[in-house]
């Protein structure tokens, strides 16, 4: 998709915090990466609202991403990519949903 479109999507998402009002997060046309590799998840900093976060999963089963809150959940496959809705400014505390275990926390700003 040219950059120049990807710019002018707006796409309704989540918002942070158990708000149940959605807001409307215009798109930055910046990716930034979210990587999991041997079950821990590398959380980029300075994350920007807008920003497309895209889930890239480097181990040789799926993988998930799911905050604490449950008002998402996006699959990854082994070895795949997955991107993230576009989120509104927050504190996103996540799991693997398929592995509890597998922790982290995304800040929006
Ligand atoms: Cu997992």
């Amino acid at each position: 998709m040219p950059k120049i479109l990807l710019a002018l999507l707006v796409i309704p998402v989540v918002a942070a915090c158990g708000s149940s009002t959605p807001v409307e997060v215009t798109a930055t046309g910046k990716t930034v990466e979210l990587s999991i590799t041997n079950f821990v998840f590398t959380v980029p900093e300075g994350v920007m609202q807008g920003d497309l976060v895209q889930l890239k999963n480097n181990d040789d089963v799926a993988h998930n991403f799911m905050p604490l809150d449950d008002s998402f959940s996006i699959d990854v496959a082994a070895g795949q990519t997955a991107d993230l809705p576009l989120l509104a400014t927050g504190t996103y505390e996540f799991h693997c949903h398929i592995h509890p275990n597998m922790m982290g926390t995304l800040t929006i700003n």
